[in-house]
């Protein structure tokens, strides 16, 4: 409902959107409200989840291991792997909408305590992704395998070969064959790309992020998912971030390192998601207006950010036995 909102308004008004609010007041003002929450809160109480967009079963699985006492690490894959079995999440694993030529490629990567990462990039025919990283993060010398590599690789450790192309997701690519006109989507309603980031009740950090990449893209296509720093980066001392939406931006500006670096000069979560997306729309000639890019952050105290260029972006946070969803600030105001 949400993204076709958007896209239906954007249509209405040519690109349809004004930038309401200059962009630095937009950030001053979402900054100082994020000042204001995070003096107000409580300490942060541990552990904690949380995740791109609307997924409270991913967090919900992630929160299960975190209460017993398990690692963040196995929080966030158990999490990814919920979305990436779900056949109505067209964003993500089985299901997700195919690239051009109608073949379901997927991005994952994984990110521990230690600095140890894994990924695992234009994968065909396997569900899990993000565990095909785990196993190249712990059980390889190598941190990225590719296509045909990553594939016998996932068989060799005992992995299923599947048709990823869901009934739904071949007749929506067959609609867009019509056409053929390669827009990006905005928000996939509430689905996309599932990012987490999970402390545990030791306080450390891992995150993973798993995605079948933008819709209809060129075949061969990679995206920021799979790339450590851009997609995903932790580092256990001060905090992790994940991040969502036009990849290639996210590459341009290596988004979550940058997150991740803010926070380490002294930023908050908030503050340091809401630099990194400023670093996209304020280039010059930026064409934000018509993509997405969101960012999720943890620091080492636990307290949490997320920004985006776009309304409908959300987090979900699952922490003191609470599942919620959490919608982001924005640059763009309608
Ligand atoms: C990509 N960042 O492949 C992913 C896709 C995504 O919202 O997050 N879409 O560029």
């Amino acid at each position: 409902m949400k993204r076709r909102k958007f896209l239906k308004n954007a249509s209405l008004t040519g690109v349809g959107l004004a930038v309401g609010t200059s962009l630095s007041s937009c950030n001053e003002k979402a900054s100082e409200k994020n000042k204001a929450t995070q003096t107000t809160s409580k300490k942060a109480s541990l552990p904690l989840v949380i995740a791109t967009w609307n997924v409270p079963n991913a967090t919900a699985k992630a929160w299960e291991i975190l209460q017993q006492g398990g690692l963040a690490l196995d929080a966030v894959e158990q999490g990814c792997k919920i979305e990436e079995a779900d056949v109505k999440n067209q964003s993500v694993g089985k299901g997700g909408l195919p690239d051009r030529d109608g073949n379901v490629t997927l991005d994952a990567c994984i990110m521990d305590k230690h600095g140890n990462c894994g990924s695992v990039v234009h994968l065909q025919n396997i569900t899990h992704a993000v565990s095909i990283a785990r196993h190249v993060m712990e059980n390889t010398p190598h941190v990225m395998l590719s296509g045909k590599g990553a594939e016998k690789y996932a068989y060799e450790l005992g992995f299923k070969k599947e048709n990823l192309l869901t009934e739904s997701s071949k007749k929506a690519w067959e609609k867009w064959k019509i056409e053929s006109k390669y827009k990006p989507i905005i928000n996939i309603e509430n689905h996309d790309t599932i990012g987490m980031l999970a402390i545990d009740k030791n306080g450390d950090i891992s995150g993973a992020c798993t995605t079948s990449g933008l819709a209809y893209k060129m075949a061969g296509r990679v995206g920021d998912s799979p790339i450590i720093g851009s997609g995903l980066f932790i580092d256990n001392q001060i905090g992790g971030c994940v991040a969502t939406g036009m990849g290639e931006e996210v590459v341009k500006t290596v988004g979550s390192f940058l997150v991740v670096e803010l926070m380490r000069q002294g930023k908050s979560p908030q503050e340091a998601c809401e630099e990194a997306i400023n670093r996209i729309v304020s280039k010059p000639n930026s064409d934000y207006k018509n993509f997405q890019v969101g960012y999720i952050a943890v620091n080492k105290q636990g307290k949490t950010g997320s920004f985006a260029i776009h309304q409908w972006f959300s987090m979900t946070k699952f922490q003191d036995n609470k599942n919620e969803n959490i919608q982001s600030n924005f640059v763009i105001k309608a």
